[in-house]
């Protein structure tokens, strides 16, 4: 039993207002927003993600919980950025081609800019031409990527062969993660960084930085 069993069930409901509507209740009970974000709205998508690989819930119903994830998360939002911060470095986001899970990368830029970072995010199902574009416009220290599928992981080597053709490998930190990317394959491909979760990825990016 945790005290945000409620919560956790009104997420896998999908029940968007009423999710904004705890999240606030406990903000206003003074639950740091870490901790709402961590073991509330976090951990219902872990129940939500075990729910679908048992079949129990599909994707209609995944999606719906998603939303109301996010519109909890976007009442903490301004709990977990600040503005003081000095630019950190700037970075480039995006989820790999043929991905379309951006709840995580989302979360991870949110933590990026609010670490003090610049970020340019370029959404979903990111082409590795893309990101090389976005290397040569915005000239930023890092590249970003994640991937939750096991089959969009390879878009992570292609991702990195690209700017290594491109001539612009040198030019910037490579960090990746996701659901399903592990320190290993992350070290087999040769990127710079990985962050098992969102707030690992902006230590390791604030130490690649240092
Ligand atoms: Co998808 N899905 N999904 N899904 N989905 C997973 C990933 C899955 C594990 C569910 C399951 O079967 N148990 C499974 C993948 C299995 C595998 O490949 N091993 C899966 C599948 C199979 C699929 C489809 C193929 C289902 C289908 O169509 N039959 C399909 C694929 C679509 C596509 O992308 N082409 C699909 C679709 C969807 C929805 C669209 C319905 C929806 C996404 C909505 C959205 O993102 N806007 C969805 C969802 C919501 C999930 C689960 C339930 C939750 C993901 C999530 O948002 N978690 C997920 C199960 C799970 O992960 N437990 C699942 C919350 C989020 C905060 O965590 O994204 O892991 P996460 O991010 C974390 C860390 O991973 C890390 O930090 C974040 C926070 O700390 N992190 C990084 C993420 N990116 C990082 C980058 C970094 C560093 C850290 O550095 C750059």
């Amino acid at each position: 039993m945790s005290r945000f069993d409620e919560l956790q069930v009104l997420i896998e409901h999908g029940e968007m207002e009423s999710v904004v509507a705890a999240v606030e209740t406990a903000l206003a009970r003074g639950i740091p927003a870490q901790e709402i974000l961590q073991d509330g709205l976090m951990a219902a998508m872990e129940v939500v993600g075990a729910k679908m690989g048992r079949e129990e819930m599909y994707i209609p119903e995944v999606l719906h919980a998603a939303k109301a994830m996010e519109a909890g998360l976007a009442v903490l939002q301004p709990q977990l950025t600040t503005d003081q911060l000095e630019l950190s470095g700037t970075v480039v986001i995006g989820t790999v081609k043929g991905d379309m899970h951006d709840i995580g990368k989302n979360l991870v830029a949110l933590l990026l800019e609010s670490a003090g970072f610049s970020v340019i995010d370029l959404g979903i199902d990111v082409d590795p031409t893309v990101f090389v574009d976005a290397v040569r416009q915005h000239q930023p220290d890092f590249v970003a990527m994640s991937a939750l599928l096991t089959t969009t992981m390879p878009m992570m080597v292609d991702t990195i062969a690209a700017l290594t053709e491109a001539g612009l490998r040198g030019d910037v930190k490579v960090l990746v993660g996701g659901a399903c990317v592990t320190q290993e394959y992350a070290t087999q491909i040769g990127a710079d960084g990985y962050g098992y979760d969102a707030g690992a990825a902006i230590r390791v990016a604030k130490e690649l930085k240092a």
